[in-house]
């Protein structure tokens, strides 16, 4: 979190996480698209020489709270491929919350688990600590074939402290949620090492609703309470 008194503005760092080609910018652009133009920046792109790689996404999300403060959600993703591993460490510092999409795809499992340890490494790198930093993860391509089952995704699910997603991210299915979902722990997590709620005067639903309330969220709300 940074915090600028003079301009009462706060600023939050969400890094989607992944291995190469799982999703991550699709998910960034498909949110993107669902905002309305008031509640967001430009999203940026900046590409690599290797043209498949991109080297980040930035896309910022505002909202003013009532007690007068304003928050600005940036929104990063990271180079999935291996050799991208020092641009991956710098993007994720300073994180408040990190979203990992995994491939659904069977073949995909390898390089998902090494992403997973390789997140880990990256946050002590960073002086961040895996078992507490707000994290959801996104198994993402839920249209493709021979993918993970739903019983093994639930089995995911059961076995760490992660909420667990699905999606389709081209088509905009499960990333709201995915969001939402990190952003309820993001804030619980602020909460209690920041006093958030006091400090601010920013409650749960407040914080949530704002970020929400210019999104077209098509398939009905989001439990806010
Ligand atoms: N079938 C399918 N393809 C997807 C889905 N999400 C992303 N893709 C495709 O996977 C490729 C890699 O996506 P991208 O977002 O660039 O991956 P990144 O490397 O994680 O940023 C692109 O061709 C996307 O269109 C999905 O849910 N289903
Ligand atoms: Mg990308």
């Amino acid at each position: 979190m940074q915090f600028n008194l003079a301009q009462r503005e706060i600023t939050l760092k969400i890094v989607y996480y992944g291995p190469a080609l799982s999703g991550k910018t699709t998910n960034l652009q498909s949110i993107h698209k669902l905002i309305k133009p008031e509640g967001r920046g430009r999203l940026m792109t900046l590409d690599t020489r290797d043209d498949r790689t991109l080297f980040f996404d930035l896309l910022p999300v505002f909202f003013e709270t009532a007690s007068g403060f304003k928050v600005k959600l940036k929104l990063f993703t990271v180079p999935g491929q291996v050799i991208h591993n020092s641009t991956r460490r710098i993007v994720l510092a300073g994180a408040d919350a990190v979203a990992f999409i995994a491939d659904s795809q069977r073949t995909m499992t390898k390089a998902n688990n090494e992403s997973w340890a390789n997140m880990h490494e990256n946050l002590k790198l960073n002086g961040l600590n895996p078992d507490e930093i707000p994290a959801a993860i996104q198994f993402n391509k839920r249209d493709l074939k021979d993918i993970k089952s739903d019983a093994e995704v639930d089995d995911v699910a059961k076995k760490g402290r992660e909420p667990v997603f699905r999606a389709i991210a081209t088509q905009g299915a499960g990333v709201m949620e995915t969001l939402f979902g990190l952003l309820k722990n993001t804030w619980g997590s602020l909460n209690t090492r920041h006093s958030f709620e006091q400090k601010f005067r920013i409650s749960q639903v407040e914080f949530l609703e704002n970020i929400f309330k210019h999104m077209d969220l098509g398939a009905g709300p989001l439990p806010f309470k």
